[in-house]
């Protein structure tokens, strides 16, 4: 059977991790290679490239086309583009899967859609193209809500959790022709590589571990060196925690040393608790790469801050863990929660933390409410409305205390303290400096997009865009600015 993989533009990449991260479709290439597996014909696109999904669909001639739907953000462009590939193919199969799909599917729930996956692909798809292939009704398929003349219903549940190793390796062949045009920050080309899925943690914010029940799955040993040899020199780690079970941890470590694997650039996430008092282990970890960064969420510089949040640790662990991490010669980029609630007192005592510690390198997200999770089930009335590329973290999703105004001043100010602001200790030249000749260009293009955080009014006009946009049902009109996030067109 011809399958058709298509990974969306999000629409929005403009703030936050969105303009230095491109990274491959990790997820679809896991998807392909079990169904390359079973004999389907499988091609993935990656619609932030051209040509665009029309063009695909005429190309390939699919009878199912999967569409990914990583982030809460994307819902609207899924759903357009889904709309776009019924108009070119009425007689598709459109199924939805990922990680917002999976946590959060209402938005998905539109006439150009006939299914969203409820659990990860790997089996999912298989079955769904053998019911297909056989003519047997859909309601047999596990793990699908699906649409139906009567109405969306949901099918049984797999019977267990798909254990990783049931596809060891992803098939990244098929996005080869992307791979120069992967990025994150310093890094092009960057490979993508996950060695365990989910967390066992409960943070009040993250909707992973509420989608896997504070599971935790991992990759065989062997299948992960595999990877690891057989993908280029800059990594990011797309585990949702980095280092959890120590003594596997050890072990990879050791079976990557021992199969002599060295990158230039590894970039994993984790939590300060962990990481201070795994020493041994980071130290058992740190020669694999050249340079090894850890991106880390402190969400608040207080325990008054963090005792708001379910986080289960301390400031304590933070500095803890800087200690521990700096000692050994890791990279540390971390990142702050910003509250709506907050006065000019906590902004101040946030830009003092991160002055006293050197934590320049950190990004600031507004803590946001995710579909997914439970501050989002307590928020939904006041979001109702809003739109989805609205979360991504830097939008303001309602009037903060201090007033749109006087927050974004200060939201703007908080950005400009961090190493990101080419008008602060390290200039657009230091930036440039670090990367190789061939890449300046894409270098002053990401830097240049960055400096929009930099500005208060990005962040107003967005704003205000979005009311206008909700009081009138259209979106702003002038045609300077981008209606979502106000940067001049
Ligand atoms: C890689 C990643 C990114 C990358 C790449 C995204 C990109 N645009 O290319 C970067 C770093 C840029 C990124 C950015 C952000 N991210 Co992000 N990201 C991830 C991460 C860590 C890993 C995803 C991944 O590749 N996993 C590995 C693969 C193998 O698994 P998978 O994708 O889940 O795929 C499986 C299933 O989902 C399913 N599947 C996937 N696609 C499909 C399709 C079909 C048809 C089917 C049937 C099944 C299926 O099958 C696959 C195989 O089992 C996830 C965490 C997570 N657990 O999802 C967060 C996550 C998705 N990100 C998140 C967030 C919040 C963000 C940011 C807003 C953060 C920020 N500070 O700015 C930004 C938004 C950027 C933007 N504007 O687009 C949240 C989303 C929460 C939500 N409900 O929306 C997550 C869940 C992290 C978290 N703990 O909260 N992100």
């Amino acid at each position: 059977m011809n399958i058709l993989l298509l990974r969306p533009h999000p629409g929005n990449e403009q703030l936050g991790l969105g303009p230095f991260f491109r990274v491959e479709p990790l997820g679809l290439e896991y998807v392909a290679a079990a169904l390359l597996n079973r004999g389907h014909a499988v091609t993935i696109a990656d619609l932030r490239f051209r040509p665009g999904a029309k063009t695909w669909v005429r190309r390939t001639r699919p009878r199912i086309v999967g569409i990914s739907c990583l982030h809460a953000l994307e819902y609207d462009q899924v759903v357009a583009t889904a709309r776009e590939v019924r108009k070119v193919s009425p007689e598709a199969f459109i199924l939805v899967g990922g990680h917002a799909a999976m946590a959060y599917h209402g938005p998905l729930e539109d006439d150009s859609i006939d299914a969203i996956a409820r659990d990860d692909g790997e089996e999912v798809i298989p079955a769904l193209a053998e019911a297909l292939e056989k003519g047997i009704p859909l309601q047999g398929v596990p793990a699908l809500r699906l649409r139906t003349p009567d109405g969306w219903l949901d099918t049984p549940p797999l019977p267990a959790r798909t254990g990783l190793d049931l596809v060891p390796l992803p098939a990244r062949d098929l996005v080869s022709r992307h791979r120069s045009g992967y990025h994150c920050l310093l890094f092009k080309p960057v490979w993508l590589i996950e060695t365990a899925r989910g967390c066992p943690f409960r943070c009040s914010f993250c909707s992973v571990w509420q989608l896997y029940d504070r599971t935790y799955r991992e990759r065989s040993i062997a299948a992960v060196v595999e990877d690891f040899a057989t993908s280029g020199d800059a990594v990011f780690v797309a585990d949702d925690l980095f280092w959890n079970n120590p003594p596997r941890s050890l072990e990879l470590a050791r079976a990557l040393k021992k199969r002599g694997v060295f990158k230039r650039w590894l970039l994993v996430q984790s939590r300060t608790d962990l990481i201070s008092r795994s020493a041994d282990l980071l130290e058992e970890w740190r020669p694999i790469a050249k340079d090894f960064d850890i991106f880390l969420g402190f969400e608040f510089a207080t325990d008054r801050g963090l005792s708001g949040i379910t986080k289960d640790t301390g400031v304590k662990e933070s500095l803890a863990a800087v200690d521990v991490a700096r000692s050994l010669g890791y990279g540390i980029n971390g990142n702050f929660l910003i509250d709506l609630d907050w006065e000019e007192e906590d902004f101040r005592e946030l830009w003092n933390f991160v002055a006293a510690h050197g934590l320049q390198r950190s990004g600031f997200t507004l803590l946001t409410p995710l579909p997914g999770t439970e501050s989002y089930r307590e928020n939904k009335s006041r979001l109702e409305g809003l739109p989805w590329a609205d979360f991504d973290m830097h939008h303001l999703l309602w009037e903060p205390k201090l007033g749109a105004e006087r927050f974004c001043e200060l939201y703007a100010e908080t950005w400009r303290r961090s190493i990101l602001n080419t008008a602060g200790d390290k200039k657009l030249t230091d930036w440039l400096r670090q990367v190789r000749p061939l890449q300046i260009p894409y270098m002053i293009r990401v830097m240049r997009r960055t400096q929009a955080m930099m500005k208060p009014e990005t962040f107003l006009r967005a704003y205000t865009a979005t009311r206008r946009l909700s009081a009138t049902g259209r979106a702003d009109t002038d045609p300077a600015a981008c209606p979502r996030c106000g940067r001049p067109a």
